[in-house]
């Protein structure tokens, strides 16, 4: 009777099995982690630059803004967290500490260089506090920047200087609460006060910091963060805010080796892209920079949320310590438009079959909104299809697609079609898709839709599939072109190079002035590279009672050869040239090459301009994109 019952149990357990065997696929390559999956979740983060230097009107502080500068009298961090808000913004990265080495909070580390030291808040306030509060107050979570270099502090370049910025990353790690990502910046050593010592200090990046003690700190105080520029997080390569075309793999090399914008496939770890621009040219406030537009931030966040990044959108408080009223509605109107192109997804009351299905893991898992249910077919199935019939003829132009990233990046290469006068007919392709994946096109009308996995290491496994249609006023705004984002001065007809120091071959000196921001002058030729200091002369045909002058760099991502520092000078006759009327250093020019504008302190008269590249940023010869002036009349 025993023996009978044991088989029979058998038996049983044997059909349960058969009916219900769920079993989930194995995790591919790399996954992952618990915080890294909450990073990627949030997809639209900021970094808020706020310091002496804005205002200075610089982008990176020398370090010797007196702290008296900072008296923002109306100070509101509420506003400012609404606002980031109002775009969608799900963490707010503080920038506590920028190069120039001025902290937003009262250090106890630091007796001469903090908010401690400013006339805000009667020298009683902490910045960093009502941040962090306004933050929890409006539910957005919180992270830290902390710049590495600071070029205000005396010991910079020496061990002393390595303790104090473990200190103050404890300091910030231990007294504001959870803290959910800690940036460090890649920008380091070079020319700075140095507590008056006014000198050039160069580090061994790797090595001066003491990463591995560093690290240290943020696991230990804060296990649940993410590491940007270190170990969790990898910058995408540029500050335009555009990840890899066509892919941006999540993965990249063990040590975080590999091509910054399109990742590794199949790389040993998970270090996905975050992709950092300023919502205005610069990082910080200044007085003649603009907002980007709402529709060119919708274009960056197609370019890096829907390219498996995460969109990183920087946003400067002005003098007032407020988000101005343009940057406010732009990011009020980016947020509007990214809402009404998701509002409605058309797959609502679609029927989807696949060819494949694991058991347990039906289609239907694609359409049901839960991120953390999927479809997935059998093991021996890479190249599965699902078809989604929507019962009557439907207008779309956006196509949002997830893998179940805990399982890793499975799917090579995808693609898509619609039904077409009886046949499917191909409308998109392509590789990466990750965390999320966005195709946005023209518009197509179709009945049904079909999911081709073309490639996949392992049996793919997708957690959602959306279909939307975007206003058509927005789709309009798609594309804004470069060419509205540059200012061009006063117009250059009648223009002509009198002298130059190097002709340039196959981009000669005339790109420097023809108005085509596409057009470059650079000082390299067969016979090689032609070093700084390179220079050119120009005749504007009359005399001006000038301003500032302008300087384009190239605008692609070959940025080297951007010029670093500068000598400005300008002529009534073109023979006497006296002192520079402006001399100085393009700050972060390597990293956002966006248009210069250097205005002098008081207004000259001449007809000749000389513009003398003294540095390249990061190459043996310069490149200029376009010259301007900047006139009364
Ligand atoms: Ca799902
Ligand atoms: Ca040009």
């Amino acid at each position: 009777m025993k023996k009978i019952l044991m088989v029979w149990l058998g038996l049983v357990v044997t059909a349960l099995l058969a009916a219900d065997n769920s079993v989930p696929p194995k995790p591919y390559g790399a996954v992952p982690s618990a915080a890294q999956l909450r990073w990627h979740e949030d997809e639209i983060i900021s970094l808020v630059h706020f310091s002496t230097i804005t205002y200075a009107d610089k982008e990176w502080g020398y370090g010797d803004e007196p702290a008296a500068l900072f008296n923002p009298t109306e100070f509101d961090a509420r506003q400012i967290v609404k606002s980031a808000k109002d775009a969608g913004v799900k963490l707010l990265l503080l920038v506590t500490k920028h190069h120039g080495g001025f902290c937003l909070w009262p250090s106890k580390y630091n007796d001469t260089y903090t908010v401690r030291n400013s006339p805000w808040r009667g020298g009683k306030g902490d910045m960093v506090k009502e941040l962090v509060d306004a933050c929890r107050a409006e539910g957005l979570r919180v992270g830290f920047y902390l710049s590495p270099w600071d070029r205000n502090h005396k010991d910079y370049g020496m061990p002393e200087y390595v303790t104090y910025f473990h200190n103050q990353l404890r300091e910030l790690l231990t007294n504001y609460g959870e803290i959910h990502e800690v940036w460090f910046d890649g920008a380091n050593g070079g020319d700075g006060w140095y507590g008056g010592a006014k000198c050039t200090r160069r580090i061994e990046a790797e090595k001066y910091y003491q990463w591995d003690k560093v690290m240290a700190i943020v696991r230990e105080l804060q296990p649940t963060a993410v590491c940007f520029g270190r170990e969790d997080i990898r910058w995408v390569g540029n500050e335009n805010g555009v990840a890899g075309d066509p892919t941006c793999w999540a993965t990249m090399n063990a040590g975080g080796s590999g091509r910054l914008d399109l990742g590794v496939r199949a790389g040993a770890v998970w270090m996905p892209a975050e992709a950092d621009f300023p919502q205005r040219n610069g990082w910080f406030w200044h007085p003649n920079d603009h907002t980007r537009s709402p529709g060119d931030l919708v274009g960056r966040y197609f370019a890096s949320a829907g390219r498996n990044a995460v969109m990183n959108m920087g946003i400067a408080p002005d003098q007032r310590g407020l988000i101005c009223e343009e940057d406010a509605a732009a990011l009020r109107g980016f947020g509007e438009r990214v809402r009404a192109i998701f509002a409605t997804n058309l797959t609502a009351g679609g029927k989807i079959t696949a060819n494949n299905t694991r058991p347990g893991f039906p289609a239907s898992n694609l359409l049901d909104g839960n991120p953390n249910t999927y479809w997935a077919s059998d093991d021996d199935v890479l190249t599965p299809s699902v078809t989604l019939d929507f019962g009557k003829p439907v207008t779309f132009s956006v196509i949002s697609l997830r893998e179940y990233i805990q399982l890793g990046h499975r799917v090579d290469d995808w693609a898509l079609d619609s039904w077409d006068d009886g046949a499917w007919k191909e409308f998109a392709a392509g590789t990466c898709i990750g965390a999320h994946r966005l195709w946005r096109g023209q518009p197509i009308t179709s009945s049904k839709i079909r999911l081709r996995i073309t490639k996949a290491a392992a049996c793919p496994a997708l957690s959602e599939w959306g279909v939307y249609l975007e206003p058509e006023a927005s789709r309009r705004e798609a594309g804004g072109s470069l060419a509205n984002r540059i200012e061009t001065g006063m117009t250059k007809t009648g223009w002509k190079i009198v002298s130059d120091s190097c002709k340039g071959e196959s981009e000669p000196v005339g790109n420097a002035i023809d108005g085509n921001p596409h057009s470059l002058w650079s000082t390299h030729d067969k016979a090689g590279h032609h070093a700084p200091p390179q220079e050119v002369v120009v005749d504007m045909g009359e005399a001006h009672e000038l301003t500032g002058f302008l300087y384009l760099p190239r605008q692609d991502a070959h940025t080297a050869a951007n010029v670093g520092r500068y000598a400005y000078y300008v002529s009534v006759d073109g023979k006497a040239w006296g002192e520079p009327v402006a001399l100085g250093e393009f700050g972060n020019i390597l990293a956002n090459p966006v248009q210069q504008k250097v205005m002098f302190t008081k207004s000259v008269k001449g007809r000749y301009f000389k513009f003398v590249a003294l540095q390249s940023a990061g190459a043996p010869f310069i490149s200029v994109a376009e010259l301007g002036v900047v006139a009364t009349k």
